[in-house]
């Protein structure tokens, strides 16, 4: 049970060194708790609205003082009352907001209050958060961004992620290991190639290439000279973030205008040459029938995630279920804005058969609750960048305290039996 004693809000910098929103909660029993709200760049547009108050004066329109306006009016519709779920707190808070995006009040605004309230259940119950939130013990595989492009970074690849997915091991605390030693590997060739070794917003390196093909190739040059098995131990991960080269109908790959048909074998070229696991937005997020196509085409080997299709709303992953439009859901919470609809969303996928991945934004914050709610919720994948860069690495160093935690209990997740290239 837990009776709020107060809700305040401030400004803080995120990983970007943009504003964005803190919220700290105290219980009646003195008991605090803190939760920060990422901010996204490739944002999809059905996503819930982050509030900015658009005085170019302040942070060129970034601040978040309306946000902190917010919280204030909400913390008076909470104070004093008890609450034994996080459903009751979100209920008043999507009651004030009822507009489709939460434009009223700030998907930032909800989140915010939304997740430091959770924190202080747990507390309250004397539980960590993973705890509190359900009976898994299994660790997530982490999905690490290692060479960036698209909106990213300054270089020519369109594709904006390419991502290394430590599979083949027993515990977390080696997959991620792997994963740095594979990291630094890359960095060395890339000096030995006279690429800039320069890491982006979310860690990874933007060297000066064009084609996804180089990118992935540098990635698996590093998997083996770490001494990993490409495949066997370590797969491939691409998030394409197609809404961003998606212009008047045609996809834009190297200069290349595609139809969504030809993109499909585009994909499907490039799975049957590396060990590809998972394409994130492979498609435009309302390019349904390219979307349809691909699954069709592949979904029965690789998984097909949906990011900006679905931007964690149950109504756009309910439609995308009944078109076995993906086999697969990105989690973000900030893209719909509390808690109690993100677990919904996952509850949803995993009925539904689908993959769940977890996802930080590429701005990002020292708060580490998608570390918790990977493993308290059992979704099976977390996407947090690469093995660089604190405000990634504090979501990994989380995890692996999670494990030192849960000693022998705790488990590995796996990918789906069907994925081919593991
Ligand atoms: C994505 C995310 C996170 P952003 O597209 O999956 O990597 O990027 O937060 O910029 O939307
Ligand atoms: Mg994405």
């Amino acid at each position: 049970m837990l009776k709020i004693k107060s809700i305040m809000a401030r400004e803080i910098f995120d990983s970007r060194g943009n504003p964005t929103l803190e919220v700290d909660v105290t219980s009646v029993n003195e008991i605090q708790t803190r939760a920060a709200v990422p901010s996204g760049a490739s944002t999809g547009s059905f996503e819930a609205i982050e509030l900015r108050d658009g005085n170019k004066k302040r942070f060129k329109g970034k601040g978040v003082l309306k946000a902190i306006k917010n919280v204030k009016k909400c913390s008076r519709l909470l104070k004093g009352k008890k609450f034994a779920s996080i459903n009751e707190i979100d209920k008043i808070l999507l009651k004030r907001d009822q507009t489709a995006q939460k434009s009223k009040i700030g998907a930032n605004t909800t989140l915010g209050i939304s997740l430091a309230c959770i924190k202080a259940l747990a507390a309250e119950s004397e539980k960590e958060f993973f705890e509190f939130l359900g009976k898994s013990k299994s660790l997530p595989i982490p999905f690490l961004n290692i060479i960036n492009g698209g909106v990213h970074a300054d270089n020519e690849l369109d594709f904006q992620e390419f991502m290394i997915v430590p599979h083949g091991f027993k515990r977390f605390s080696h997959a991620i290991r792997a994963a740095s030693e594979i990291f630094q590997t890359l960095k060395s060739i890339l000096k030995e190639k006279r690429h800039n070794t320069n890491v982006g917003d979310e860690g990874g390196f933007a060297p000066q290439i064009k084609y996804p093909q180089t990118a992935i190739e540098l990635i698996l040059l590093a998997i083996r000279k770490a001494g990993y098995k490409p495949k066997k131990e370590v797969s491939i991960a691409l998030d394409c973030a197609a809404s961003e080269f998606f212009h008047n109908e045609r996809y834009v790959v190297n200069k290349k205008r595609f139809k969504a048909r030809d993109l499909v074998k585009l994909y499907e070229r490039l799975v049957a040459a590396y060990p590809i696991v998972s394409i994130e937005d492979p498609f435009a997020e309302d390019d349904w029938d390219g979307w349809i196509e691909l699954t069709k085409a592949i979904g029965d080997r690789v998984l097909l995630v949906g990011d900006d299709l679905y931007v964690t709303n149950l109504d756009r992953l309910a439609k995308g279920v009944a078109f076995s439009a993906s086999n697969a859901v990105l989690i973000k919470p900030n893209q719909i804005g509390t808690v109690s609809e993100t677990i919904d969303c996952i509850t949803f996928a995993e009925q539904s058969n689908l993959f769940r991945i977890i996802s930080h934004r590429s701005g990002e914050t020292e708060d580490t609750s998608i570390a918790h709610m990977a493993v308290g919720l059992g979704v099976p994948g977390i996407k947090t960048g690469s093995v660089c860069r604190s405000e990634r690495t504090a979501k990994y160093n989380e995890l692996l305290r999670i494990e030192e935690l849960l000693g022998n209990k705790a488990g590995y997740a796996k990918l789906p039996g069907f994925v081919k290239h593991q």
